[in-house]
C-alpha cells in the first residue's frame, strides 16, 4: 500500500549542449531522493524539464540561423539522452514550449490580471540580458548583475507588473513561521537580507523588446516573462489550467523543489507569491544546494579537468559518477570538483571497500561450498558487532536521507562496509577452511557477509541502481528480501543461500595512467580549440565569439571637431542608461550638425581608448563603400540603448 505522495523537482534547465557535470548534479541528486521515496513505497512524481523562452534563446536561435523552435528542438534531445545516460527516473519532462503548458501560462497570467495582482504600467530598470533577470539599484553588485557579474542595462517600457511588494510581508512570515521552508538555513538567511529587509517592488513579468515567449492574450505584443512562465512549469505539468495531465490535486503542493544556489530567490520569494496570488498552497521545502566549482573558478571554464559527464560516464560508468557527486560535497554547500578526486574516491569505496567485499566473500562461498551455503550453522560473539551494525544501518541512513544529507547517509552504509571486511579479516575464513570441523562457522561467516551486502546493496541502490543490480545477482537475493522493510532485517537470505560470481563490478583505475591520459587528452582538445580559434581568425567564428560583442542603439546628441584631426569627430551618443563619448574617424564625410539627433549603432563594450588625446568609450558602425563611409542610421523611434542582434 501506499505511504501517500511524494513530489520532487528539478529546476527545469536551459538548452543547452555544453551541460556540465555541475549540471547533472542536482538532477542525479533528485533522482536518488525520488528512487529512496519509492523504495519506501510512496507514490512519487519526479519531474524535471527544460526552459526554452526568452530573448538569450531568440539570439542564439538567430545566429544559429534558426528558428527559435526549431534550435530548441535540436538541443533538448540531447539533454534527453543525458539523462538516460545518467539512468535519470523522472515520471514526467516538462518543456515550456509544450502547447498544454502555453495554454496553462496564458490563463494564469491573465488570472492574476484579473484578479488584480497584475497590472500594467511602465518599467525603468536595470535587466541583464543572459540571466534573464530584472534588478533594482539597491540588488545590483558594483553596478553589475549579482548572479553572473555581467553588464546590466537600462530598459525602460510599457509592461506588466506582478504585485510582489504586497506579498513581501506574507513571505517574511512564512521565513518566520517555517524555517524549514528553506533550507539549509544559510540561504533564508541570505534571502531575508540582501531581498527582504531591503524591501521587495513590484516584478515587471512582461517584455515586448522580443518575441520568443509566450504571448499575453489580452496584449498579444507582450511576452510573459521567462521566470514567470518557467517557475508555472512545476504545476503545469501536473495539470493546472490545462487537460493534458489530471494529478494536480494528488500531487500538489510539492514536498521539494531542489534547486541550485543561485535561483534560489526565484524559487522562496517569487514562487511562492505567485502561489499565494494563485491562492494555492505553497511548496512543503525549497532547497537551494551548493555549486560544484573548479580550483580557482567556475565549472563551465574548465581548461585541465574533463568536466563532460558523457565522456566522465564512459570512461568511469555512470553509478560511479552518480555515487562520486553525493558522497564527495555535503549537498548544501559549494564542492571543488577534481579528476583526481574522482578517481581516488572510485578506487577507495567503490573498488577497495565495497568491490572488495563483494568479490572476496562471492569468491569464498564459491571456493569453499561450491557456491551454496551449508545450512549447519555456528556464530560466535564476533558476529554481534557486524550484525547489530547492520541492523540498525536503516534508521541511521533514514533519518540522514530525510534532511537531504546524501553525504551522511553513505557516509554510515560505507561504515558498515568497512565493518564487514575487518570482520573478514578477524574471522580469517581461509584459517577455518583448512579443518572441516570448522565449515558450520565458516558458514556463518559467509552469511553474515552476504547479509551486510544485502542490505548495503539495499540502500545504495537509489544512488547506484545498475551496480546493486549486479551484486543482488551475485548474492543470490530475492525480490522480497530486497525490499525497504528487509533493509531493517538481518537473516532474510535462505540459509542455503547459492551465490554466482561475475566480473568486477568496479575496477580498479590506475590514478597515475589515467591523469596523465586525462591530461593529455585536455592538451589535445586545448590545441583544437586553439586551431579552432585560428581558423575564426581566419574568418569564421562561433556564435559564442559573436554574442560577445554587446551592439547598442545609441542616439547623437552632440558632435564636434576634434582638433588637430582632420578625420576626427568627437560625437556623445545618448545610450538610455549612460552618455558616452566616442572618437569616429568620419569626419571627411559627415559635417558635425550632419548627425545630432540620428540614432545610430554602436558596439558598447569595447575596451576605452584614448584617440588623441580624447577618451573613445565604443566605436560607431558605419559601412565603407570604396572611399566613402556611411554610419548606420537606425529608425529613430528606437529607444537609445536598445541591443542589436
Ligand atoms: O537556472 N554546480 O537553468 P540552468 C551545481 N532555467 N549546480 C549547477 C552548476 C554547478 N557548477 N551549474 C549549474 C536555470 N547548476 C533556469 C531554472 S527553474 C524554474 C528555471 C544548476 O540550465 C543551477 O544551479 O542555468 C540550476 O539549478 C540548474 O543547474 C539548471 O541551470
Amino acid at each position: 500500500m501506499s505511504k501517500g505522495t511524494f513530489y520532487i523537482t528539478t529546476p527545469i534547465y536551459y538548452p543547452s549542449d555544453k551541460l556540465h557535470i555541475g549540471h547533472t548534479y542536482c538532477t542525479v541528486a533528485s533522482d536518488a531522493m525520488a528512487r529512496y521515496k519509492r523504495m519506501q513505497g510512496y507514490d512519487v512524481m519526479f519531474l524535471t524539464g527544460t526552459d526554452e523562452h526568452g530573448q538569450k534563446i531568440e539570439v542564439s536561435a538567430a545566429k544559429a540561423g534558426m528558428e527559435p523552435q526549431q534550435f530548441v528542438d535540436h538541443i533538448v534531445g540531447g539533454i534527453l539522452d543525458l539523462w538516460k545516460l545518467m539512468n535519470i527516473s523522472n515520471d514526467r519532462f516538462i518543456r515550456t514550449t509544450d502547447d498544454y503548458h502555453i495554454e496553462a501560462i496564458q490563463k494564469i497570467f491573465k488570472k492574476l490580471y484579473d484578479k488584480g495582482d497584475i497590472y500594467k504600467s511602465v518599467y525603468r530598470g536595470k535587466y541583464c540580458t543572459p540571466c534573464e533577470a530584472f534588478w533594482t539599484d539597491s540588488q545590483l553588485a558594483d553596478g553589475k548583475c549579482p548572479d553572473c557579474g555581467r553588464e546590466v542595462y537600462e530598459a525602460e517600457e510599457e509592461a506588466y507588473f506582478f504585485r510582489l511588494s504586497a506579498y513581501a510581508d506574507k513571505i517574511m512570515e512564512l521565513f518566520t513561521k517555517h524555517p524549514d521552508f528553506l533550507e539549509p538555513a544559510s540561504r533564508m538567511n541570505e534571502m531575508i537580507n540582501n531581498f527582504l529587509k531591503p524591501g521587495l517592488e513590484d516584478l515587471c513579468v512582461s517584455r515586448t523588446s522580443f518575441k520568443w515567449g509566450i504571448p499575453v492574450t489580452f496584449d498579444p505584443k507582450h511576452v510573459v516573462y521567462v521566470w514567470v512562465d518557467a517557475l508555472s512549469n512545476y504545476i503545469t505539468a501536473l495539470g493546472y489550467m490545462n487537460e493534458k495531465y489530471r494529478d494536480f490535486g494528488k500531487y500538489w503542493p510539492a514536498d521539494v523543489h531542489f534547486v541550485g544556489k543561485e535561483i534560489t530567490r526565484f524559487h522562496s520569494i517569487i514562487w511562492p507569491a505567485l502561489l499565494m496570488a494563485l491562492e494555492l498552497p505553497l511548496p512543503k521545502k525549497v532547497y537551494g544546494h551548493g555549486w560544484l566549482l573548479l580550483e580557482g573558478g567556475k565549472m563551465s571554464k574548465s581548461k585541465g579537468n574533463v568536466v563532460d559527464p558523457v565522456v566522465l560516464a564512459g570512461r568511469y560508468g555512470v553509478d560511479a559518477l552518480r555515487y562520486f557527486l553525493l558522497r564527495e560535497f555535503p549537498f548544501g554547500t559549494d564542492g571543488v570538483f577534481s579528476n583526481e578526486a574522482l578517481i581516488v574516491r572510485i578506487n577507495s569505496d567503490l573498488a577497495n571497500d565495497l568491490g572488495n567485499l563483494v568479490s572476496r566473500t562471492v569468491a569464498m562461498a564459491e571456493k569453499y561450498f561450491g557456491g551454496v551455503l551449508p545450512q549447519v550453522r555456528k556464530s560466535d560473539a564476533l558476529d554481534e558487532e557486524l550484525i547489530n551494525l547492520a541492523t540498525a544501518l536503516r534508521p541511521l541512513y533514514e533519518q540522514y536521507m530525510e534532511t537531504y544529507a546524501f553525504q551522511s547517509a553513505l557516509i554510515e552504509v560505507f561504515k558498515v562496509i568497512s565493518r564487514a571486511n575487518k570482520y573478514i579479516d578477524e574471522t580469517a575464513p581461509w584459517v577455518l577452511a583448512r579443518d572441516e570441523a570448522n565449515l558450520p562457522r565458516l558458514a556463518s561467516v559467509l552469511y553474515n557477509l552476504l547479509e551486510t551486502i544485502r542490505i548495503a546493496s539495499i540502500l545504495l541502490s537509489p544512488f547506484m541502481p545498475d551496480s546493486c543490480e549486479k551484486i543482488r545477482n551475485q548474492i543470490g537475493a530475492k525480490p522480497d528480501s530486497l525490499t525497504w522493510d528487509a533493509a531493517g532485517k538481518f537473516g532474510l537470505l535462505p540459509a542455503a543461500v547459492s551465490v554466482s560470481r561475475s566480473e568486477a563490478i568496479f575496477p580498479r583505475i590506475d590514478l597515475k595512467k589515467e591523469l596523465e591520459a586525462l591530461e593529455k587528452e585536455a592538451s589535445v582538445k586545448n590545441e583544437n580549440e586553439a586551431a579552432a580559434q585560428e581558423k575564426s581568425i581566419a574568418g569564421i567564428i562561433t556564435i559564442d565569439d559573436f554574442m560577445k560583442t554587446d551592439l547598442r542603439v545609441g542616439r547623437i546628441l552632440a558632435c564636434e571637431p576634434v582638433k588637430k584631426a582632420d578625420k576626427l569627430l568627437c560625437i556623445q551618443v545618448d545610450f538610455g542608461s549612460e552618455t558616452r563619448q566616442i572618437v569616429s574617424g568620419i569626419a571627411k564625410w559627415y559635417a558635425p550638425d550632419d548627425l545630432i539627433g540620428k540614432n545610430i549603432a554602436a558596439v558598447f563594450n569595447l575596451q576605452p581608448a584614448v584617440i588623441r588625446g580624447i577618451e573613445s568609450c565604443g566605436m560607431l558602425l558605419a559601412v565603407s563603400d570604396g572611399d566613402r563611409a556611411r554610419v548606420i542610421i537606425i529608425d529613430d523611434d528606437i529607444r537609445p540603448g536598445s541591443s542589436i542582434s
